[in-house]
């Protein structure tokens, strides 16, 4: 799904600000399209959770109302108006005046509804939006609802972050010409110092569609006329980690001279291929490192703000980290378009994560099998292969985007794992034959026991020896570490890759002799797996849990949220940010030397 833009063919209006807003429990029986009663407003973007001081609203189970009056600007008479969300966590519903227009599943992609037959261009109407938080075994990502002794409804969550709900990115009204682009689809191959440029251009009606390639500089570089086909760019300025050069390619529909409809799509030339252990960009090597994110502050919860994305990224240039995981959920478009730009490469992962039922056992005695009709069943599985579909649909032409991730801890050792992942993992590579596949791997999935790992292209595990396992035993934990990583290297002899270690940290404490929450454990718990990373040839990278501290579900284990950051939550280092600043910006893109 293109992004919306002004273009010479296109228009756009921005619908965030304040709207009205209202829990179901405050709308009661009179109909949500109806003005809504409670006297609330809202920002948008932002979830809703943490901006009202109510924890009725704070911990809401249900329906929520957004909404306001929109006019259609009147000069869009003849054009076809679109209202589009950027993502509605985690159900959507759009109502223009009393009409539904459009519903949605799936809280990190985006949606959009053709309004023109029900408003005419100059006029206004009410936009009534409705938000549902709701997860169950069979949504992505999963979840269960229960009813406490008190009859309040609650929803349990299955993943370690809090389930922050309604709409965190932005609101669009657009028009699109009759006659118009729909999709565009770009892949890159490199032969000799020329890229070569394969498109496809999905437009509506039949009309003849030509496309221009134009560099940073606005000279045109290369063209083509067709739906379909492969343009070079002689001496090409490749995408690189660190250099996120650029092209547009300017898609048009046109009728003789005129022009019916145009789109520039930026992307970037570059070719990314696993080969044996080794992980290649542009054909050299890539060591990945940098962080396991989250989209996450204070007052705005997962909601989207240009302010935090410059400055995350700042500060992880400062480390000399070169790459993240959009751990646990598609991020916003802006977050990759600058990720694009910047040069930073991106693990793009979908919202499948809490796909395992026993995985905190020791802590609340639940021990159910993960993959059963009342757990992950065939629903769930249709939900993430749509999961999958709406993330590549949306983010198949960035070119940070080097790896799609489709699941984040699934109980990979269970029986019913290879049944229900092998059709997702077909699906994905289907779907983008370019870019390798993964699912990250937890603790109980060893490379003895996991069902799926030679399904996948690169072994991407998360570990806490020294965290979890082996508690402020460091010493037996490095033997551990490495132990395990041999033999995944034996067994698959493919890429490894460590997207999540570390330790909570208090921020501030500090001790001589580093127990576990200090910022001395922090620092040598990392420096502990550097040691092992180094020494086995076939990893390629590492993604510290977690870029800054994060909100979850109030736990014994949760002090105001997981504290394994290595920024706290208002982004100011802890002591290992200096450890791993002094490591990263020696390492570059390269592997450190195997000792
Ligand atoms: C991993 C999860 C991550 C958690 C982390 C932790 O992938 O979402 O936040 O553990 O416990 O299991 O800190």
């Amino acid at each position: 799904m293109l992004k919306p833009k002004m273009t010479p063919t296109r228009e756009l209006v921005n619908l965030d600000g304040l709207w009205a807003f209202a829990t179901d429990a405050m709308v009661g029986d009179a109909p949500w399209t109806a003005p809504l009663p409670s006297g609330l407003e809202a920002a948008v973007p932002a979830s809703y959770n943490d901006l009202f001081i109510d924890p009725e609203i704070r911990d809401h189970v249900g329906w929520v109302w957004y909404q306001r009056t929109v006019r259609v600007p009147r000069g869009w008479d003849g054009e076809r108006v679109f209202v589009r969300l950027d993502s509605a966590t985690h159900h959507g519903r759009v109502y223009v005046d009393e009409a539904l227009v459009a519903e949605h599943s799936g809280g990190y992609t985006p949606f959009e509804a053709d309004i023109t037959e029900l408003v005419p261009a100059g006029a206004e109407f009410r936009l009534t939006i409705g938000v549902s938080n709701e997860l169950t075994n069979e949504t992505i990502p999963p979840g269960e609802l229960t009813v406490d002794d008190l009859g309040v409804r609650r929803q349990r969550v299955r993943a370690d972050f809090y389930n922050y709900s309604g709409i965190a990115r932005s609101v669009w009204l657009h028009s699109v010409p009759v006659d118009r682009i729909e999709d565009i689809t770009v892949t890159t191959t490199v032969e000799g110092s020329a890229g070569v440029v394969t498109y496809q251009v999905d437009a509506t009606g039949t009309r003849d569609v030509r496309v221009r390639i134009v560099d940073e500089s606005g000279a045109q570089v290369g063209e083509a006329t067709g739906a379909s086909g492969q343009v070079p760019i002689p001496d090409v300025v490749l995408w690189q980690p660190g250099e996120g050069s650029l092209y547009d390619l300017v898609a048009e529909i046109v009728d003789g001279d005129a022009v019916i409809d145009q789109y520039p799509l930026p992307f970037g030339v570059r070719t990314i291929e696993v080969r044996g252990s080794e992980f290649l960009i542009n054909g050299r090597p890539f060591y990945f490192t940098g962080f396991g994110k989250h989209e996450d502050s204070l007052v705005r919860g997962k909601g989207h703000d240009d302010a935090y994305l410059v400055h995350d990224f700042q500060l992880m240039g400062w480390i000399g980290a070169n790459s993240f995981r959009t751990s646990h959920y598609p991020y916003a478009e802006e977050v990759l378009e600058y990720a694009d730009r910047q040069g930073i490469v991106v693990i793009n992962e979908t919202a499948a994560v809490g796909l395992h039922y026993s995985i905190a056992a020791g802590i609340t005695g639940e021990n159910r099998r993960t993959f059963a009709p009342d757990a992950i069943n065939g629903k769930t599985q249709a939900a993430h292969a749509e999961a999958i579909r709406e993330l590549i649909d949306r983010d198949k032409n960035h070119p940070s985007v080097v790896m799609w991730a489709i699941a984040n801890e699934p109980a990979t050792h269970e029986d019913g794992a290879r049944e229900y992942f092998e059709p997702l993992i077909r699906l994905t590579k289907e779907l983008d034959p370019t870019r390798p596949v993964t699912s990250v791997n937890m603790f109980m999935s060893t490379p003895e026991t996991d069902q799926v790992a030679d399904l996948l292209d690169v072994m991407c595990l998360n570990r806490y020896y020294g965290w979890y396992e082996n508690t402020a035993n460091l010493a037996v934990a490095e033997i551990r570490l490495e132990a395990e990583l041999r033999g995944w290297a034996e067994k698959y002899g493919r890429p490894i890759l460590m997207t999540e270690y570390g330790a909570d940290t208090l921020a501030g404490l500090h001790s001589i002799f580093a127990p576990p929450w200090s910022e001395e454990y922090q620092v040598q718990l990392l420096e502990m797996y550097h040691r092992v990373f180094d020494r086995v040839p076939e990893f390629v990278g590492e993604h510290v849990w977690n870029f800054a501290d994060f909100q979850t579900s109030a736990a014994i284990f949760r002090v105001d949220g997981n504290k394994k950051g290595v920024f706290t939550r208002d982004r100011r280092p802890k002591s290992a940010a200096h450890v791993l600043r002094q490591r990263w910006t020696q390492v570059g893109n390269d592997k450190p030397k195997t000792s």
